[in-house]
């Protein structure tokens, strides 16, 4: 290795060490907001390329606590949204935001799936102890 590479290589390491020490303020933050309170979680059901679908598909929440979703469908037809095992079974009417509230549930994964279609792909909630 030449000197003109080593100077390369220790002003590489320090930028990527001060990359780091300023993302990781950042991940604190963000935890922190996580833990201050429920975010509300927000889905739409939409068409990508002539398939109903939810994005995101699955969704991750916190096992023994409540959670807020917020279900926005941008398709003109209405669509289900309903998740075995949660007691949620809603009509997306289109152009809508529908806030749903999650009960707080056991560890598991929970189908979710548009009542109204079964061609409409699914999703799953994904319910974890963090
Ligand atoms: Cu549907």
């Amino acid at each position: 290795m030449t000197r003109s590479h080593r100077t390369v290589s220790i002003g590489l390491a320090a930028f990527a060490c001060a990359l780091l020490a300023g993302a990781f303020p950042v991940l604190a933050e963000h935890h922190e907001g996580v833990a201050a309170g429920p975010a509300v979680i927000q889905v739409v059901s939409t068409n990508v390329q002539g398939k109903n679908v939810y994005i995101p598909s699955t969704i991750v929440v916190e096992a023994g606590k409540p959670a807020a979703l917020s279900v926005f469908n941008t398709t003109e037809t209405p669509h289900g949204f309903s998740i075995t095992g949660a007691g949620i079974e809603e009509v997306l009417i289109p152009g809508q935001e529908h806030p749903i509230e999650l009960p707080a549930l056991e560890p598991g994964s929970y189908p979710i799936y548009c009542q109204l279609h079964p061609a409409h792909r699914g999703g799953r909630l994904v319910v974890i102890d963090f």
